[in-house]
């Protein structure tokens, strides 16, 4: 399959429930002229407290190196996650563009805000699962659903995210996610910009929002630790949201190599300037 560009966020590598081996059958199947990663693809966070950094998420980044050298033009806009990275802003590192925000053009001439999504944060209440505690209840949930999905995998049913299913359920999960819409299509619609693409709440939307006088396009990415999709711009620069559903052969090393200690890189959860190199090594 062929794109003239594919959006890709909330990647997560390196945290504990992440996707690796399905991110790495989209890249072998998936083609693009230009590919625009959209914030949390390296998950420092969760590397900060459990170094966990299997062959797979390797395999990741060399395949998306890779692809820019073999001309693709790839646009990394960093996440909280990542946001380690944004200190690279304006630099290119190995054909990939460190960028705090974008501005797409679609083939349809478009004109698309590309941003991760936590810069709403503040301005949205209530995130629960998005704050630094929440995130270890978030991920605890995301094991859980790891054993579902391994069991419903053996037994060849469809993959099927369990914490989706719990966050989508709640009010205030509904809420939360309506008010960041909303604050992201309006940031659009302010800048003049006739859409939206962001990541960051690990839910994949593609539609039109009003925001004062202006309709503006909303499109998430959605995620790779839950959901698998991707936002891709066909050659007429039509817009669509694709689940990746492959289910490939989860290596054999999955949960079995034995993780850091938190404390050997940094007390509270806090990035130091040691772990940020050590990512900053990662990106490059
Ligand atoms: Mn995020």
């Amino acid at each position: 399959m062929r794109y003239r560009t594919v959006f890709l966020s909330d990647l997560h590598l390196g945290m504990r429930g992440a996707q690796a081996h399905r991110v790495l059958s989209f890249l072998r199947h998936v083609d693009a002229e230009r590919w625009v990663l959209v914030g949390d693809i390296v998950d420092g966070w969760a590397l900060a407290r459990t170094w966990h950094w299997p062959q797979a998420a390797n395999d990741v980044v060399q395949k998306l190196l890779r692809k820019a050298r073999k001309g693709a033009e790839v646009i990394y806009v960093p996440g909280n996650h990542d946001a380690a990275a944004r200190q690279f802003a304006g630099l290119a590192f190995g054909g990939v563009d460190v960028r705090r925000q974008w501005l797409h053009r679609t083939a349809d001439g478009r004109r698309l805000l590309v941003l991760h999504g936590d810069e709403f944060d503040g301005m949205v209440a209530l995130a629960p699962w998005l704050s630094r505690v929440g995130a270890r209840a978030y991920a605890l949930s995301l094991r859980l659903g790891a054993a579902v999905t391994a069991v419903r995998e053996r037994l060849g049913m469809p993959y099927w995210s369990l914490a989706g299913a719990l966050k989508d359920r709640t009010k205030k999960a509904v809420q939360y996610i309506a008010g960041f819409e909303e604050a992201v299509a309006q940031r659009a619609a302010a800048v003049g910009a006739d859409g939206v693409v962001c990541g960051h709440i690990h839910r994949a939307e593609l539609r039109a929002i009003a925001a004062g006088e202006r309709t503006v396009l909303y499109a998430n990415c959605g995620d790779w630790v839950e959901s698998c999709t991707a936002l891709v711009e066909h050659t007429d620069g039509r817009l669509e949201i694709v689940r990746w559903t492959d289910v490939p052969d989860a290596p054999a090393e999955a949960d079995d190599d034995a993780p850091f200690e938190a404390d050997a890189v940094g007390g509270d959860g806090a990035a130091s300037p040691a772990d940020l190199a050590d990512l900053a090594g990662l990106l490059r």
